[in-house]
């Protein structure tokens, strides 16, 4: 069963991965350069040892491919994954006067009466991001992250570059070419991020009327991040398969650094020790492009799953 791939991961880092401290004062244990293969005959890659919430990256996705960086859009579909990233920015600027939030991901871990204080924040601050525009604007940014490199790449001379539409339309005009490729990376302009791309690039290769993706991830969070990022690219090779007429064959998870974090370990032994269910399936339904798609066009069918598993995500 397709779980088998992230459960070979989840459990060679368990047993062969290194500790190192992180930029996040957590810890993890690692191994450097991993390749997951998942054939979308076999069903969608949501897994089933542990409840993903579909729509959680499935609003994520449509968020990149419309060119969004603002949270707004996310906290609209009750998508909290990127708050921490932007409240960030907001606490540290020279506005905010509230009480003290240095080092907030850690400290709401390990001191309860902090914790209610920075929910109080968190929850002020999400109202704000929703109902100011000018606050949105300037505090519920993150930067030129992900859907401004894929839609709106600046180059030196203010040109802008699709790179999303380009690459649709160089499969459906050249499929045959190896340079279908889209990349978030971009050098010059990662010091205006609020977190430098995790999955960095990604190319398609077409052959006999079949699609496949390949992504390089730089940094993974295998428990929290990586079941979003396998769900995700799946449904993106679908979307980009049904728009250009052709069967989606292959996802191809390259990870570089992989890791599962020192706060994450009795969550992962709770999930090795489950069976896999049958994967589900994914419908698309209507008939518009993946330009104009919604989160309403999208359906997870036959997903069965075992319960959901909270862990502190490392900030
Ligand atoms: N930082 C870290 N340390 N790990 C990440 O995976 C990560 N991912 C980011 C941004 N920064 C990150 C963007 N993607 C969750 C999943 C993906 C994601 C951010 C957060 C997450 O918290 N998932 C939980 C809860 C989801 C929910 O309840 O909304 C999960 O259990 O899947
Ligand atoms: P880093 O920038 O220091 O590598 O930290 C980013 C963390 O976020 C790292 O644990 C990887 C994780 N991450 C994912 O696993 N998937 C994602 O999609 C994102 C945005 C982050």
């Amino acid at each position: 069963p397709f779980d088998e791939a992230y459960h070979d991961l989840l459990k060679k880092i368990m047993d062969e991965g290194k500790y190192k401290d992180d930029r996040t004062g957590t810890g993890t244990y690692s191994i450097f350069g991993h390749q997951m293969r998942f054939n979308m005959d076999d069903g969608f890659p949501l897994l089933t040892t542990k409840k993903v919430l579909f729509k959680m990256l499935a609003t994520e996705l449509i968020w990149f491919i419309r060119g969004g960086t603002n949270i707004r859009f996310l906290l609209q579909y009750n998508n909290n994954i990127w708050n921490e990233w932007a409240f960030k920015n907001w606490v540290e600027s020279d506005e905010y006067n509230g009480p003290d939030m240095t080092d907030f991901g850690n400290r709401a871990q390990k001191d309860a009466g902090f914790k209610v204080v920075y929910q109080e924040e968190m929850e002020s601050f999400k109202t704000r991001v929703l109902e100011d525009d000018a606050f949105a604007e300037k505090y519920g940014n993150l930067g030129n992250v992900y859907g401004r490199q894929w839609r709106a790449w600046e180059g030196p001379d203010s040109s802008f570059t699709d790179q999303l539409k380009d690459v649709v339309e160089s499969i459906r005009s050249n499929p045959d070419s190896r340079r279908h490729i889209v990349t978030a990376w971009n050098p010059a302009e990662i010091e205006t991020m609020a977190l430098p791309p995790c999955h960095a690039f990604f190319q398609f290769y077409v052959n006999d009327g079949m699609l496949s993706l390949q992504l390089y991830q730089r940094s993974g969070d295998v428990f929290l991040g990586v079941p979003f990022n396998i769900a995700s690219y799946a449904l993106l090779l679908h979307l980009v398969a049904r728009e250009c007429g052709l069967r989606p064959h292959e996802f191809i998870h390259t990870l570089g650094d992989a890791h599962i974090y020192s706060n994450h370990v009795d969550a992962v032994e709770t999930q090795l020790q489950r069976e896999s269910f049958g994967a589900p399936g994914i419908r698309i339904h209507g008939d518009r492009s993946m330009f104009e798609l919604d989160y309403e066009d999208l359906e997870v069918v036959d997903y069965e799953s075992h319960p959901y598993i909270k862990a502190p995500i490392a900030v």
